[in-house]
């Protein structure tokens, strides 16, 4: 690793055409110190199995929103397709663009041309619906309980803990966490190393991507530049170590993977270049974390509904993406 960016790296000006998309203020995400500095997810209860809970597991009850390209809402898509949940949790498609407006139902790109629910064009006027006072800013994914007309949570972290154990009285056996090889995405015994890790590749990997692009100086971008590709080091070296392959935690798929995976399959295509994570690419640099990331695209087939890790990417929506948002 140098230990000073090169200078063929300075954070250049934006072209004429990329200017074009990020003046509006919705595209401003850096504060004055050129730093992105992300604000925590405002809905955050929790569907729950337990008696007497206000948002119970029920099917056709709720609906994602997402669009394909954001890494968070991919998180939440995959993990509905790998448990089994296409058909008891309704997805709805915005446009991948961001606009002034927010993300619109446009009929483009994979979206629905209009709501399905309530024939909104833009998911602000669901997060109005939900809360007319609400301030922040309109995020995807948002998962949405149509009985209680709400949000429940826009946080993927938590929704995807909802949609491993909650709902699985309504999936096939197998399905089930309890039935899973390896104890689950979530696994007891793997817990603190689990929640160890989720720690440093969100600050740094995850997020740190976002960090990086989303810099207006060059001293933001160089602090957040170095840690990603440290960490992504750290991560190289770790699938290196004993119980630690063909998977993050071993044999059996947990939610670091999942976690990763929707941030890595992105970085060649997208953020190497538009958010100039760009001192080394994983398919040349980090043969482990490659080899690991193919397996999961190409094989993750040879698990139960493993053909979701290939099923839910859009390399070319993934590709334009960060232009947008
Ligand atoms: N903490 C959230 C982050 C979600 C998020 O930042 N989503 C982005 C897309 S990648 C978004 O909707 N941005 C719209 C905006 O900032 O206006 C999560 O993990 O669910």
């Amino acid at each position: 690793m140098p230990e000073k960016v090169p200078s063929y790296l300075l954070l250049q000006k934006p072209t004429t055409k990329l200017r074009h998309y990020i003046q509006a203020p919705i595209h401003k995400h850096a504060d004055v110190d050129g730093q992105f500095r992300r604000k925590p997810s405002q809905f955050r209860s929790f569907i729950s199995s337990s008696p007497g809970a206000e948002f119970p597991p029920e099917k056709d009850r709720y609906a994602l929103y997402i669009n394909l390209g954001c890494p968070w809402a991919h998180r939440t898509n995959l993990v509905r397709s790998l448990k089994g949940l296409d058909s008891i949790i309704q997805l709805i498609l915005c446009d991948f663009a961001l606009t002034r407006d927010g993300w619109l139902f446009t009929g483009k790109h994979g979206s629905a041309p209009k709501d399905p629910l309530y024939g909104f064009t833009s998911l602000s006027q669901l997060y109005r619906k939900a809360d007319p006072e609400y301030e922040g800013r309109f995020l995807v994914p948002a998962l949405w309980d149509k009985k209680r007309e709400t949000i429940v949570s826009n946080e993927s972290s938590e929704i995807i803990r909802m949609f491993y154990t909650e709902f699985d009285a309504l999936v096939p056996e197998e399905l089930r966490e309890s039935n899973r090889p390896g104890g689950g995405f979530y696994p007891e015994n793997l817990r603190p190393q689990i929640d160890e890790m989720n720690e440093w590749v969100y600050n740094t990997v995850n997020n740190g991507v976002y960090k990086t692009g989303f810099a207006s100086t060059q001293e933001a971008y160089e602090a957040n530049l170095m840690p990603l590709f440290e960490n992504l080091d750290r991560l190289e070296k770790h699938l290196g170590e004993e119980g630690h392959a063909p998977y993050l935690f071993g044999e059996f798929i947990t939610e670091a993977d999942v976690r990763l995976y929707t941030t890595l399959i992105r970085f060649d295509v997208a953020y190497y270049n538009i958010f100039m994570c760009n001192l080394k690419m994983i398919r040349h640099d980090y043969p482990r974390l490659s080899r690991w990331l193919r397996n999961l695209y190409w094989d993750g087939g040879k698990t139960l509904r493993g053909e979701a890790w290939r099923d839910t990417v859009s390399f070319w929506t993934v590709s334009c993406f960060p232009f947008f948002v």
